[in-house]
């Protein structure tokens, strides 16, 4: 790591109790990452036609195992993750402490839904894959683990909204500092994002699950699902954005390019990440064309945030370059402190998230869909956004957050760095795989090692995959035990006593329209009326049919 980080200048110092319950929900995290991590290798070497699914203990079926890896990685990871961090840099912009119980609440929701869920999961119970699709039936343990895990980000959701309100009472004619904005703005959107799929879980596949109800409605369902599923992308990739706009600066010392242009890519997500999910069912019937064709709209609309922030993140880093000695076109790069580890993981994370980015607007094509939809091209898609973007993202935060909060100081900082490079490598390989495959057919979701057909064009495809895959695992593990190393061994000194919060460019107008940007009540009421538009014409004309008896497959 580069040198310890000044402390917080007001003189605020989160207090101890939080510290540890935040410190908690990073263990959670990293812990579901491992199970993620250990599921992902036997998929990728499927790809590639080696069965490993024997070697892991407990395991039933390649679904089973396919159903950890979404679940925990997915579902587990990020919002534990995003439980811990969003309301600790909003805590630190605000210069006042959380509400400790909503702390505490927040972390035993996610733990006890992590059980529940995880039972159900490793007892074979749930062998539904991350998306849950009806008439596939788990456990109700399964679903009343995951109306947990979103219980608790709503309680981490409402720290930060409490905290805010009461900041803005007493600093009424004041801007909202930007960090703090844009940790609430995430999960403000992530609420709202929330809502569709609780409905789906308390309102059908709970009851159905417990035998209360005895049919459900798949393509409600599923409805339902995306409504919440594709923005659930969006609250994966928001906290990584925050670091990238407001911490990132700093840490390659550079600044913040412009304030009202952050806020504004914020609002854009807040308008529009949810009315864009019909374009994960452009193949579904029952959904008209001209709404397939508007969520498209939408979708190209909600590309625009990622563009400006891609420009606008290049321009921090080049400013950081060039103040660190960099020269010319592109000598800055190299000027960057790629030695530091928190820094080269999220480099690395913004590099691959541009294929990522291209790959997304192909799916997003309404034709192009019918090419790569329900292949292997599309993992090779979220394998390059939440895959990486996110992935490496919680890596390289976490490799100053852990010390942060724990007062140790990082384990093997040269070996963090080769870490992060090994697991981008291996990402790329992998992803390469995953997206020449799927553009042969190569389907998704299916246990390729045992499959009785294939396609010329898959074997060097599978390979790939499973070579890129083994490599990223190698990776992981390396980061598996630095975080090992430094909460066991790690020494007490040297780690940094404050978040690397960036300066702007810019200061937040207190004069005129910008004001308006901190009317977060005016964002959601827009966001919730863009929403009614986009999916009111379905749920309006749908006639429910409770058709489907759940089916237990695997
Ligand atoms: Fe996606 C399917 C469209 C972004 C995740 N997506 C998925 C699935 C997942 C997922 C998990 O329209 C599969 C779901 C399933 O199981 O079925 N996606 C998009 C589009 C975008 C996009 C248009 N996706 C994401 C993100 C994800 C994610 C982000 C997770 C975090 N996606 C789709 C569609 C489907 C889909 C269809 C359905 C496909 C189907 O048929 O099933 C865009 O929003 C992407 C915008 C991104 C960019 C890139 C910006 C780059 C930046 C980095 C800049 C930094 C630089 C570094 C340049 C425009 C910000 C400089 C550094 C130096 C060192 C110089
Ligand atoms: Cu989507």
């Amino acid at each position: 790591m580069s040198a310890p980080l000044v402390h917080d200048p007001s003189g605020f110092r989160l207090p101890d109790s939080q510290r540890r319950a935040l410190q908690w929900s990073m263990f959670i995290a990293i812990v579901a990452m491992f199970a993620g991590v250990a599921h992902g290798f036997a998929q990728a070497l499927s790809y590639a036609g080696i069965n490993v699914l024997q070697s892991f203990p407990g395991l039933r079926s390649y679904y089973q195992g396919l159903t950890v890896h979404g679940v925990t990685n997915a579902l587990v990871l990020t919002f534990a993750f995003s439980n811990g961090f969003l309301p600790m840099l909003t805590a630190r912009a605000l210069s006042r402490p959380l509400n400790t119980f909503l702390v505490r609440a927040t972390f035993g929701a996610m733990a006890a839904g992590v059980a529940l869920a995880g039972y159900a999961m490793l007892a074979n119970k749930a062998s539904v894959l991350y998306t849950f699709y009806a008439p596939l039936q788990a456990h109700w343990t399964f679903y009343l683990g995951l109306v947990l895990v979103v219980v608790s980000t709503w309680l981490a959701a409402l720290n930060m909204f409490l905290t805010l309100g009461a900041w803005r009472k007493e600093h009424k004619s004041e801007r909202i500092p930007l960090l703090a904005y844009i940790s609430v703005i995430s999960y403000a959107m992530w609420f709202l994002a929330s809502l569709p799929v609780a409905v789906s879980i308390l309102g059908f596949l709970l009851p159905w699950s417990l035998g209360l109800l005895e049919r459900v409605d798949p393509l409600l369902n599923r409805t339902l699902f995306w409504f919440t599923a594709h923005a659930i992308v969006y609250a994966w990739l928001l906290p990584a954005y925050v670091s990238w706009y407001a911490l990132i600066p700093k840490q390659v010392g550079g600044k913040l390019v412009s304030d009202a242009l952050t806020r504004g890519a914020f609002i854009m997500f807040l308008l529009l990440s949810i009315p864009t999910g019909f374009h994960h069912q452009y193949t579904d019937p029952g959904i008209s064309t001209t709404m397939k064709a508007f969520h498209a709209l939408l979708t190209f609309g909600v590309f625009y945030p990622s563009l400006a922030t891609a420009f606008s993140v290049t321009a921090c880093l080049e400013m950081g370059g060039r103040a660190r000695g960099g020269r010319g076109l592109l000598g800055w790069i190299t000027r960057l402190p790629w030695g530091d580890p928190s820094v080269s993981a999220q480099l690395l994370a913004m590099l691959t998230f541009v294929l990522g980015g291209i790959t997304g607007l192909i799916n997003a094509s309404y034709t192009m869909n019918q090419v790569v939809h329900n292949t292997a091209w599309i993992p090779g898609h979220f394998h390059m956004t939440v895959g990486s973007a996110v992935y490496l993202t919680i890596i390289g935060v976490t490799y100053w957050a852990v010390p942060y909060l724990t007062g140790k100081k990082l384990w093997a900082p040269k070996l963090a760095v080769a870490q992060s490079w090994i697991y981008a490598i291996g990402l790329l390989i992998f992803a390469r795989g995953l997206i020449s495959g799927g553009l042969q057919g190569m389907p998704r979701r299916t246990f390729i090692a045992e499959a009785t057909y294939e396609a010329a064009g898959w074997k060097l495809a599978g390979a790939l995959t499973g070579i890129g895959g083994t490599i990223m695992t190698v990776g992981m593990l390396i980061f598996f035990l630095i975080m090992a190393m430094t909460w066991l061994t790690g020494k007490q000194d040297g780690a940094p006593v404050d978040i690397p919060v960036s300066e702007s460019l810019t200061t937040p107008a207190t004069t005129g329209w910008e004001r308006k940007m901190d009317n977060i009540r005016l964002w959601v009421i827009i966001a919730v009326a863009l929403i009614l538009v986009a999916y009111g014409p379905f749920f309006l004309t749908y006639s429910v049919n409770l058709v489907s008896p759940g089916f237990k497959l695997y």
